[in-house]
C-alpha cells in the first residue's frame, strides 16, 4: 500500500483530488480526474491473474480500455514503451514502476481498471504476470527507451528481483 501523506489525503477526499498524469511521447498530454477517467466508456471482463509466485486468482474487472486512452492522447511514433509509475514503493524501498511495449497497450483486453480492491487506478495487461500489473497508478509517461527509467530494466521487479521485462503467459 502507498504509505504516504499525499495518498492519506486522497483517501481522505475521496480521491476527488486524485489526477492520473499521462505524457511522453504523446501528441496531447492530459490529467485526468477519477470523475473524468469513470464517464468514459466501460469495459469488462472476467479474467485469471497470474502471479511469478505460482498463485492465481480470478475477479471481475470494471475500467477504462488502455486503446480508447491512446486513441485520445494519440502516442506519437517515437513511441515503444509505456512506463507506469505508482504511488506506492515497492517491498526494497523505492517507487514501484513498470514498463510495456506499445503493442500490450494497444491489446483488447488491456485497461485500467477503477473496480476491485479499492485502488484509485491498476493496470490490467491479461497477457503479462501480475508484477507487471501495477496498482496505484500516479502516473503514465510515453517513451523511446526504458534504459533511462529507475535502474533500466524496464519495471522494479525487472530492477530489483531481475525478472524479465516481458513475461508473457
Ligand atoms: N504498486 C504496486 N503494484 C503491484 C505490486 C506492488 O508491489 N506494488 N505487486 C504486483 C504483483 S507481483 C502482483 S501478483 C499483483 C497483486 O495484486 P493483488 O494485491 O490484487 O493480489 O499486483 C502487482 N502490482
Ligand atoms: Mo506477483
Amino acid at each position: 500500500m502507498p504509505a504516504s501523506a499525499e495518498f492519506d489525503q486522497l483517501v481522505k477526499d475521496g480521491f476527488t483530488h486524485y489526477r492520473l498524469r499521462i505524457d511522453g511521447l504523446v501528441e496531447k498530454p492530459v490529467e485526468l480526474t477519477y470523475a473524468e477517467l469513470k464517464a468514459m466508456p466501460k469495459q469488462e471482463q472476467i479474467t485469471t491473474h497470474f502471479c511469478i509466485q505460482g498463485w492465481s486468482g480470478v475477479a471481475e474487472w470494471g475500467a477504462v480500455s488502455m486503446r480508447h486512452l491512446l486513441d485520445l492522447l494519440k502516442p506519437t511514433a517515437d513511441a515503444r514503451y509505456a512506463g507506469f509509475y505508482s504511488l506506492a514503493d515497492g517491498g526494497d524501498g523505492g517507487r514501484y514502476y513498470d514498463v510495456h511495449s506499445i503493442a500490450n497497450m494497444r491489446h483488447e483486453l488491456t485497461m485500467l481498471a477503477y473496480e476491485m480492491n479499492g485502488a484509485p487506478l491498476r493496470l490490467r495487461c491479461e497477457n503479462e504476470l501480475g508484477f507487471k500489473m501495477i496498482k496505484w497508478i500516479a502516473a503514465i509517461e510515453f517513451v523511446h527507451d526504458f534504459a533511462d527509467l529507475g535502474a533500466g530494466e524496464g519495471g522494479y521487479n525487472e530492477d530489483h528481483e531481475f525478472y524479465g521485462y516481458r513475461v508473457p503467459i
